[in-house]
């Protein structure tokens, strides 16, 4: 019988930035090349991320709520929702109503707590918005913080080296406040950046891939989204973390020998393919 739910489906909360290849023009892409429907929902429109040094900023508080509306006439059932960066303070009740409506029984609820890197929170992001995104992690199957994102949760002061010890104990405090399963995204090792999956009551698991170049933008918007995707279509988390650490390595070097500028994302047209497979 005819549905709108006949193929899997996995909802982006996330902003439109028209260049610098992050959130919503990185999740669409990569998303449907591994045959899972994407369905948008914009928190804001800009010409360009934030780490820019201009860009056109246009939240779009006002507009989700008939937005939402409209899906749920449609009777939309999804298998996914990720969470990415949020405009406004305001937005995040929203944003938690889309969860509270949304979210089914079948339903992996990926939240990347975007709010920053490399110890600075982004341009947008206000310490009140710091503050109410910690109200998102009760809603996380898997909450995907980078190393700044782990210490603006925990209200742990940032530093640049962590040991595995220190990490694990900032994702145990992650699990107390209510995330179901956790990776701590891109800890320097050496000559080799980890990430560290975290579920309560087992061990934890550690995912290592050689650094190939420094970090660049719009990585961590690809890594959520292969989870996701992948978790979806029925892997273990420490396998859609290999897969997606895989993946971000060869478009780093794909970046790096086309001289693409560290702020404009990667070049991971070039491999979208292997994600297909
Ligand atoms: O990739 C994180 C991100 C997402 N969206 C916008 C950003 C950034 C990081 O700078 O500015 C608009």
């Amino acid at each position: 019988m005819e549905s709108h739910n006949n193929q899997k489906k996995i909802a982006v909360v996330n902003d439109f930035s028209g260049f610098g290849r992050c959130s919503i023009t990185v999740a669409l892409p990569v998303i449907s090349a591994m045959k899972v429907q994407c369905c948008p929902l914009p928190t804001s429109i800009l010409s360009n991320h934030t780490a820019f040094d201009s860009f056109f900023f246009d939240d779009y508080t006002s507009k989700m709520e008939p937005y939402m509306a409209e899906w749920k006439k449609l009777g939309l059932k999804f298998e996914g929702i990720c969470t990415g960066f949020l405009g406004s303070k305001e937005q995040i009740a929203l944003v938690k109503r889309f969860l509270e409506e949304f979210t089914g029984d079948e339903t992996t609820v990926l939240v990347d707590p975007v709010m920053g890197d490399y110890g600075k929170p982004y341009a947008t992001y206000t310490p009140e918005m710091c503050s109410e995104m910690k109200t998102l992690v009760p809603y996380a199957d898997i909450l995907t913080p980078n190393l700044t994102e782990a210490c603006i949760l925990t209200d742990t002061p940032y530093k640049e080296n962590w040991k595995i010890a220190e990490v694990t104990e900032l994702a145990e405090m992650m699990s107390e406040m209510g995330a179901e399963k956790i990776v701590v995204s891109g800890i320097p090792q050496g000559s080799y950046l980890t990430n560290l999956c975290y579920e309560r009551g087992q061990e934890v698991k550690l995912v290592r891939t050689k650094k190939v170049g420094p970090a660049r933008h719009g990585t961590g918007d690809i890594f959520s989204s292969i989870i996701a995707a992948d978790v979806v279509n029925g892997a273990s988390l420490e396998d859609a973390v290999r897969k997606a650490a895989g993946f971000i390595k060869v478009c780093i070097i794909s970046s790096i020998e086309r001289e693409i500028p560290m702020t404009d994302g990667v070049c991971f047209e070039d491999h979208l393919g292997k994600l297909a497979r």
